[in-house]
């Protein structure tokens, strides 16, 4: 999507620190970490949001989380748990639309969210 900055991070035209990618997905570092690991995952294909995943474009979100599983095997900061977050709409805080899934671990993790 032309306008997209993710899109455009998936594309190399904005750099990022890149942790994983494969064909489908793609996973970089929070600009703004919000704990030790702070990684964001992203389907390389634009959705905007968690509420526009159908059935026809919901393989990758299933990817995504076997992409967390298995990163979440090879980061020793993980090992002792780890929080997976997807602000959907203005209301629960997403400010990039295009759907992605923040991954954080390293340090205590409270809940309930704000
Ligand atoms: O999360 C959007 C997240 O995107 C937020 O934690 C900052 C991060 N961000 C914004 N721009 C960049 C770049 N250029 N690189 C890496 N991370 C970035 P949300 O849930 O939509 O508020």
């Amino acid at each position: 999507m032309a306008d997209c900055l993710f899109c455009k991070i998936v594309a190399g035209e904005i750099p990022s620190k890149k942790i994983y990618e494969d064909e489908t997905v793609y996973v970089f570092e929070d600009i703004a970490p919000t704990a030790p690991v702070h990684y964001l995952v992203i389907p390389k294909a634009h959705i905007s949001k968690l509420s526009d995943v159908t059935a026809e474009n919901s393989a990758v979100i299933s990817h995504i989380y076997e992409v967390i599983a298995k990163l979440s095997k090879e980061n020793e900061a993980m090992k002792d748990g780890f929080r997976v977050v997807s602000n959907c709409g203005e209301s629960a805080g997403q400010s990039v639309f295009h759907i992605h899934f923040h991954l954080l671990a390293g340090r205590p993790l409270t809940w309930p969210a704000g």
